[in-house]
């Protein structure tokens, strides 16, 4: 089975990712490690960023991820300072800024190093809500799409139709023929 490095500290995001592999034939091996993460107006350019660091640091093939939640009538806030705005506001804090309704979207980008560097994106759109289910991580809980949280979602739902899951398919297409 071929096999990458996944640099992450986000164990959800590895669940995922690892799920929607396996049928791929592609072995998703937990890299536990931080990179500094860039204040930019964009995940493209985190990604980039990240692969820049990393490429010294680890060894090739491996990936990173960069995800974030994208509100519409907070144009596009908190976007790629999702992270940061998880950790000090919360949900919470997004549920105070934006109105239960507003249509949001996750979107996610998956940078692989590996005879260079290659980028992969997937989105999803929704719309915000009161938190519900226990399922999942980061916002979950308060993305709704048709009906259901993400957080209400198994894994396996959530990899039917999530931004991860789109660009991790993308990702997983070429890899499966590369690697
Ligand atoms: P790494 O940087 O170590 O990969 P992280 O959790 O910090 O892990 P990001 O920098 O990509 O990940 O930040 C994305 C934030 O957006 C994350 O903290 C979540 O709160 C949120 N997020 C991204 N994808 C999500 C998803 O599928 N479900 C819920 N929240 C998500």
């Amino acid at each position: 089975m071929n096999q990458i490095a996944f640099i992450t500290q986000n164990h959800g995001k590895v669940e995922e990712l690892r799920a929607k592999a396996k049928p791929f034939g592609v072995n998703i091996k937990h890299c536990d490690a931080a990179y500094p993460e860039l204040q930019v107006d964009t995940l493209e350019e985190v990604v980039r960023n990240a692969l820049a660091f990393c490429r010294s640091r680890f060894p090739s093939p491996f990936i990173v991820e960069d995800s974030g939640l994208f509100v519409e009538e907070l144009h596009g806030f908190p976007g790629p300072y999702s992270a940061y705005i998880y950790k000090t506001i919360g949900i919470e804090g997004v549920l105070k800024l934006a109105r239960t309704g507003t249509a949001a979207r996750f979107e996610s980008v998956i940078g692989c190093c590996s005879h260079g560097a290659k980028l992969f994106k997937g989105s999803v759109e929704g719309v915000i809500t009161q938190p519900r289910g226990h399922g999942g991580f980061g916002f979950d809980p308060i993305f709704e799409y048709e009906n259901q949280t993400f957080g209400e979602m198994t894994v396996e739902e959530k990899n039917t139709l999530s931004h991860r899951s789109k660009s991790a398919a993308s990702f997983l297409a070429w890899a499966s023929t590369v690697l």
